[in-house]
């Protein structure tokens, strides 16, 4: 029997390698290989038209952006965050020597409950980091209602968002900055990359030069900065790589509707929606495997490696969960059940431009074959 070709969670979206070449050549021409070279200033133009947002700032990953937003607008002490995201969400904050606090999600969502907030405020709390966890948007309304009551800044950690708009604008222009990453698993990527988002010119010079070590010329640095810059390299690839955005991205609908409408009668397989008002990237398939399934989570994850199909549980285990948090008094599993549930049942189903209509039907013959076995039998 001819052996399976495996079946990750995701590809990379990835352009003709020829049509990368004239890049390349002009890299070469140049000669500038990086420090806010012309690739990168047309990647920030080009990017702030795609989206609909005013400035942005590019990235070397997403990671490094998270840190430095952190630092542009001098957080300290305590920042509420979720518990349920990738942990470099939370690694951001204990890289500047900043306390997470974590709070339970919304059952909905997944994303932080903002009626659980006001309770975790305490007199060192300076700001809260949300997640628009998958691309999904955060409850952004009561998340800006809390932050002006408290007096608290917002940085969305919108590594997930590219593209997604929220009520009819960028969910992107949402808090005092957002985050997003360009990572070789995001919708668009740059290799690696990431970018902030701000509002206006001056918050854009002050984290492009915290990018940039502090410079602001030769000989003069006005902060303790860091080397957070993304290379002509990655950005003439994201510019290249914004062409074929939009036929990717309808892609990735389409093989979130055949998911939908497969998978709509499978007992105990709970599929995440998009919100009223607002429309979504496909970035992830994430389903939750409650108890009316036969299988629980972990075999079904199995069964589906099994057949090579290597869906991945984002997020488990809850970042919490980790040694350097679990000890925090606000990583007891018992004040995050909404979080510890969904970390216990979900798993993300491959999806990316590509992936065939074929496997796509047989993962859901996996998921549904408990159902087919006890009807044939
Ligand atoms: N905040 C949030 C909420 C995030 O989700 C992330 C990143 C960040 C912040 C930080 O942004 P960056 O600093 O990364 O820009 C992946 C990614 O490494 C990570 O970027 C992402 N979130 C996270 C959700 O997923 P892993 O450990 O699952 O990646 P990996 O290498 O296992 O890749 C998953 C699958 O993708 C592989 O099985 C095959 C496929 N793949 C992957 C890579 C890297 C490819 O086909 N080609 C590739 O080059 O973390």
């Amino acid at each position: 029997m001819p052996k399976k070709t495996p079946v990750y969670v995701t590809q990379p979206l990835l352009p003709d390698l020829q049509d990368f070449l004239p890049y390349l050549e002009t890299i070469w021409e140049n000669k500038v290989l990086t420090n806010a070279g012309p690739f990168h200033q047309q990647l920030e133009q080009a990017l702030c038209d795609y989206l609909g947002v005013k400035h942005i700032c590019l990235f070397a990953n997403g990671t490094l952006a998270l840190m430095t937003a952190l630092q542009a607008l001098r957080i300290s002490g305590e920042v509420i965050t979720t518990p349920y995201s990738f942990v470099a969400t939370a690694h951001s904050l204990l890289w500047n020597g900043i306390k997470p606090v974590f709070v339970d999600v919304d059952p909905v969502t997944l994303n932080l409950d903002p009626g659980k907030i006001e309770a975790a405020i305490t007199p060192h709390t300076t700001a809260i980091m949300p997640v628009h966890c998958y691309g999904q948007p955060c409850d952004v309304a009561s998340i800006e209602k809390i932050a002006d009551n408290y007096n608290l800044k917002v940085i969305y950690d919108a590594a997930h968002a590219f593209g997604v708009r929220h009520q009819g604008t960028s969910v992107l222009n949402y808090g005092d900055l957002s985050v997003i990453s360009f990572h070789a698993t995001k919708i668009f990527n740059t290799f690696e990359g990431g970018a902030i988002i701000c509002p206006d010119a001056k918050t854009k010079l002050r984290i492009d030069r915290l990018k940039n070590f502090g410079f602001v010329d030769e000989v003069t640095v006005v902060a303790a900065g860091i080397n957070g810059k993304m290379s002509e390299i990655n950005a003439a690839f994201g510019l290249l790589q914004l062409k074929g955005i939009d036929a990717a991205r309808e892609q990735r609908r389409a093989i979130d509707a055949a998911y939908r409408v497969q998978l709509a009668g499978v007992p105990g397989i709970h599929c995440l929606t998009a919100g009223e008002g607002d429309a979504a990237n496909h970035a992830y398939f994430p389903i939750l495997v409650g108890p009316a399934y036969p299988l629980s989570r972990d075999q079904l994850f199995g069964a589906l490696r099994e057949q090579e199909i290597y869906a991945r549980r984002y997020f488990y285990p809850l970042i919490s969960d980790f040694p350097m948090y679990r000890d925090m008094p606000s990583a007891a599993p018992a004040r995050l059940p909404i979080a510890q549930r969904a970390s216990s049942q979900v798993i993300c189903l491959p999806i990316y431009p590509g992936l065939a209509d074929d496997i796509v039907a047989a993962i859901v013959a996996i998921i549904a074959a408990p159902f087919t076995t006890t009807i044939d039998s």
